[in-house]
C-alpha cells in the first residue's frame, strides 16, 4: 500500500514529506522532480512569493544513488522566505506578536480554523492551510509519475477555463499534449490565452482574483484499476477525494461530467468495439476512462474547478475574531490567479492515486517483481 504524509507551514523553515510503499529498484530522476516543482511555481498571475522561492527537493532517506530502497522516502523543500519570518515562525522560540491576523478572509480557512483550534491568531491556520503545502504533493506525484512512466502511463494537464474564458474540451487526447507547457497559462488556445492574460491584468488592477478549470488526461492506463465491489475501492471516488483536497478546488468531474445530466443515455455511453489488433475499444470517451469505479482502458479525463483565491487587495467585509467588530478582511501578498499551478498539482495528485492503484494490482517488493507481473498481465 502506498501512503504519504506532508508537513510544513508556509513561512516555516521547510516543507516536508514522507512516502511509504514504493518498490525497491526504481530510479528516480531528481531533476525531473525539480522541473515539476518549477512548473508549479510558474503561470501568469502568480504572486511575489514565487520570486523569493526556487523550490528544490532534498531527499533525506529511502534512496541510494538515485534508486529507491523500499524504505520510507523522506524529503524536504526549504522555504527561502523563512529568513524573513524567523521572528514569527520559529517552531520553538517565542514569536513576535505584531503580525497577528484577526480579520479572517471570507473563503479562506481563517475563521473556522481559528474557532476550531481555539486560536486568537488566524496566522496559525493560514500558515498550514496555504497552498504552499502543494509543493510536497508535487514531489510525491513526480516520483509516482516516474514509476507510472516505466509502465507506459503518462499524465498530462492543461488549463481549460480562466475566469470564464474557455478552451473547447472534447474528452479526447489531443496531439502534442506537452506543447501546452510553453503557454504562460498552460492553455492550448492562443486567443483564449491572450484574453485570459488581459482578464488577470484587469483583476490585478481592480484588487480582484480569478479562478478557473484545469483538465488532467492520463493515457496508457490498463483496464481494471479500482473496483466496483466496494464503495471505497472505486477509482473515480479515490481520484475525486484526492483532487478535491487540493486547496481552492470546488468541483471535480470525469469525462462529460455534469453535462451528462442534460443528455439521453444513448448520447452519453461509449459503445464497445473489438479488433484482434487493438482488443476492446471505444470511439467516444464520455465516461472519462472510468466505468463502475474501474479504469476501462481508455484515457482518464478529469476536470477540476478552482475558486478565485480568497486573498483580495480590495478586501471583503469580515468580523474581528477578538472583539467581533465589523472590519475588512486581512489582505496580504498573494496570487491573482493560481489555476496553472493547481493544474500541476492536480496532475501530481492524480498520478499518486493511479500509482497507488497500479501498485495494488501489479505491486511487488521490487520493480523487477512488478514488471514481471505487469508483463504477464499484458499477455492475457
Ligand atoms: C504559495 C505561497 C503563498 C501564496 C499562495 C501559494 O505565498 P505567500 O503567502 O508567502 O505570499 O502565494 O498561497 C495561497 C494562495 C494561500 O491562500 O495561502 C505557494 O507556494 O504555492
Amino acid at each position: 500500500m502506498l501512503r504519504y504524509l506532508t508537513g510544513g507551514e508556509s513561512h516555516g523553515p521547510a516543507l516536508t514529506g514522507i512516502i511509504e510503499g514504493l518498490p525497491a529498484g526504481l530510479y528516480v530522476d531528481i531533476e525531473i522532480i525539480n522541473r515539476d516543482l518549477a512548473q508549479r511555481q510558474m503561470g501568469y498571475g502568480r504572486g511575489e512569493r514565487m520570486a523569493i522561492e526556487a523550490d528544490r527537493v532534498r531527499i533525506l532517506s529511502g534512496m541510494r544513488g538515485g534508486v529507491t530502497l523500499g524504505s520510507p522516502i523522506s524529503f524536504l523543500i526549504e522555504n527561502n522566505d523563512y529568513e524573513n519570518w524567523q521572528d514569527y515562525m520559529n517552531p520553538v522560540a517565542e514569536s513576535k506578536n505584531d503580525k497577528r491576523v484577526t480579520a479572517p478572509r471570507p473563503g479562506h480557512a481563517d475563521l473556522t480554523g481559528a474557532l476550531k483550534y481555539r486560536f486568537d491568531d488566524a496566522r496559525n491556520v493560514l500558515e498550514r492551510a496555504s497552498a504552499r503545502e502543494t509543493a510536497t504533493r508535487v514531489v510525491v506525484g513526480s516520483i509516482c509519475r516516474q514509476l507510472l512512466e516505466r509502465f507506459g502511463v503518462q499524465v498530462y494537464f492543461h488549463v481549460v477555463n480562466i475566469g470564464g474564458i474557455k478552451v473547447q474540451v472534447e474528452n479526447k487526447v489531443e496531439q502534442n499534449m506537452l506543447e501546452v507547457l510553453k503557454s504562460p497559462l498552460f492553455m492550448r488556445d492562443k486567443a483564449a490565452e491572450q484574453r485570459a492574460i488581459e482578464l488577470i491584468d484587469a483583476a490585478k488592477a481592480g484588487g480582484e482574483s480569478v479562478g478557473g478549470i484545469f483538465e488532467i488526461v492520463i493515457t496508457g492506463v490498463p483496464a481494471g484499476l479500482g473496483s466496483y465491489v466496494h464503495w471505497d475501492r472505486k477509482l473515480d471516488a479515490k481520484l475525486a477525494f484526492a483532487l478535491q483536497s487540493i486547496q481552492a478546488i470546488k468541483g471535480v468531474e470525469f469525462g462529460c461530467g455534469f453535462e451528462c445530466a442534460d443528455l439521453p443515455g444513448s448520447a452519453v455511453h461509449d459503445e464497445i468495439f473489438y479488433s484482434a489488433a487493438r482488443g476492446y475499444s471505444r470511439n467516444t470517451n464520455n465516461a472519462g476512462g472510468i466505468e463502475g469505479g474501474m479504469s476501462n482502458g481508455e484515457s482518464i479525463i478529469i476536470r477540476c474547478a478552482m475558486k478565485p483565491i480568497p486573498t483580495l487587495k480590495n478586501p471583503l467585509r469580515s468580523v474581528d475574531i477578538i472583539d467581533h467588530s465589523a472590519i475588512v478582511a486581512n489582505s496580504e501578498r498573494s496570487d491573482i490567479c493560481a489555476v496553472p499551478a493547481a493544474a500541476v498539482v492536480g496532475a501530481a495528485v492524480a498520478a499518486t492515486v493511479v500509482a497507488e492503484e497500479f501498485l495494488r494490482v501489479f505491486g511487488g517488493d521490487s520493480i523487477e517483481e512488478m514488471e514481471a507481473r505487469w508483463r504477464k498481465s499484458q499477455l492475457i
